[in-house]
């Protein structure tokens, strides 16, 4: 594989950015090679500026449901451009996509757009804090939230694969009201409710883990946190930034039937814009500004073009009533061909991850027992042989509706042979 244009781009990029990328997890430091720089993409494919082509399954880390450059999307934003890029006011988008929001999110009464998942994840823990005056969060290890300082405690995504846990840069004082609680462990929630019974304002979590590589919620496990965080007078926040409409049009709440009192939402609700957006009962709503005292702005907020891609992105799910299925059948295949190769898998709808370890994965202590060796041998495999996925080992592998069947078919012909190479 040519790569001499992309280490030209990258030796320049470095000069000017830290390790020149724009987000740690693009680096492709853990998979022991330098970044590949993107030309273009379209459907299922991803184009480097060395004319590469890849199948893509990172599918810019959730947004791209329909794949790249998806026509209805385009148009959207190609007609909202030429009405004028930005206001800083309001406008129609705005009402038609929070109605859309609100129409598969039913416990989402009232919304707010926001341009990234970090900020939409940062306005509900202030909203919840607002809302029950209290000050201590429960998050779990390796569930990673965005960069928002008090939620840069055990997290997942890039901070594990970059070993800092705990960012550097945040004073002790904004995280001491952080508490840690394990994925998929009852007893470690509840013993920090026996010991703050009466300031927790909120847990916030991923209903179906995917920044330690996808974890699924053990049966019971969301619905215990329904349960307990009721009984303190704590809020539930499910961080959907990447389950939202990829699990199903509804999302994680509506794929297992618990719903959550806020809700965080990014990357396929933007359409491949920078549009996020969080909400939840009308009551706890009315509490940020300007009908509350829990401020939160933005200037690019409900930005029109984001919005239009938005709106064009919902509006394909909602004609596409077969999407869900059609993602699942697919996405069955790789995790078939996994298995087959000898290789750990988790999946869940159109998420899924690859560990090489024995131990089922069902938390952060198991995910890392993964090896990352292994992890990084496999990658490259796939990337030498055509196939783009995560260059991280603790991130998810996204199926799209663009992905077609041969395109399937060469990936699991190539995972087969990865599974082999690595058992020899
Ligand atoms: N938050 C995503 C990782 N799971 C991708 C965005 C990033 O960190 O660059």
């Amino acid at each position: 594989m040519k790569t001499n244009t992309s280490e030209k781009l990258y030796q320049r990029a470095v000069k000017l950015m830290p390790g020149g990328v724009n987000s740690p997890v693009r680096a492709f430091r853990n998979v022991g090679r330098d970044p590949l720089f993107i030309d273009h993409a379209n459907g299922s494919y991803i184009y480097d500026a060395d004319g590469n082509k890849f199948i893509d399954y990172v599918c810019s880390w959730g947004p791209d449901i329909f794949g790249h450059a998806y026509p209805p999307i385009i148009e959207a934003v190609r007609k909202a451009c030429e009405k004028g890029l930005t206001f800083g006011a309001c406008h129609e988008g705005e009402i038609l996509l929070a109605e859309k929001i609100i129409a598969h999110f039913p416990s989402m009464e009232m919304v707010r757009l926001v341009s990234s998942g970090t900020e939409a994840v940062m306005s509900a823990i202030r909203a919840a804090r607002g809302f029950t005056g209290r000050d201590k969060i429960i998050k779990f290890e390796g569930c990673y939230h965005g960069h928002c300082d008090s939620l840069l405690v055990k997290g997942g995504s890039g901070l594990i694969t970059h070993t800092i846990p705990d960012s550097a840069g945040i004073p002790e004082s904004f995280t001491k009201h952080t508490l840690i609680a394990k994925y998929n462990d009852k007893k470690s929630v509840s013993d920090l409710f026996d010991t703050y019974p009466d300031e927790i304002a909120c847990i916030i979590v991923e209903p179906c883990a995917a920044n330690m590589g996808v974890v699924p919620p053990k049966k019971g496990f969301l619905e215990y946190l329904r349960e307990i965080s009721k009984k303190y007078g704590a809020l539930l926040i499910f961080d959907e930034v990447i389950t939202g409409f990829r699990l199903s049009d509804g999302g994680a709440q509506k794929f297992y039937g618990v719903n959550a009192d806020l809700t965080a939402l990014g990357k396929i609700v933007g359409g491949g814009m920078p549009l996020a957006a969080y909400g939840g009962k009308r009551e706890i709503m009315e509490c940020i500004s300007p009908l509350g005292s829990v401020y939160q702005a933005g200037t690019l907020s409900g930005n029109p073009v984001a919005v239009a891609a938005g709106i064009a992105t919902l509006t394909a799910i909602e004609q596409q009533p077969d999407l869900y299925d059609r993602l699942e059948r697919k996405s069955a295949k790789p995790e078939a061909a996994m298995r087959k190769a000898g290789i750990n898998v988790n999946r869940v709808g159109s998420l899924l991850t690859a560990f090489f370890t024995d131990k089922a994965v069902t938390d952060y202590e198991s995910a890392c027992t993964s090896d990352r060796d292994k992890y990084a041998a496999y990658f490259n495999f796939l990337l030498e042989s055509g196939i783009y996925t995560a260059p991280s080992q603790f991130e998810a592998m996204f199926v799209s509706a663009a992905h077609s069947e041969e395109d399937i078919d060469v990936t699991c012909n190539m995972i087969e042979k990865a599974g082999k190479i690595l058992h020899e």
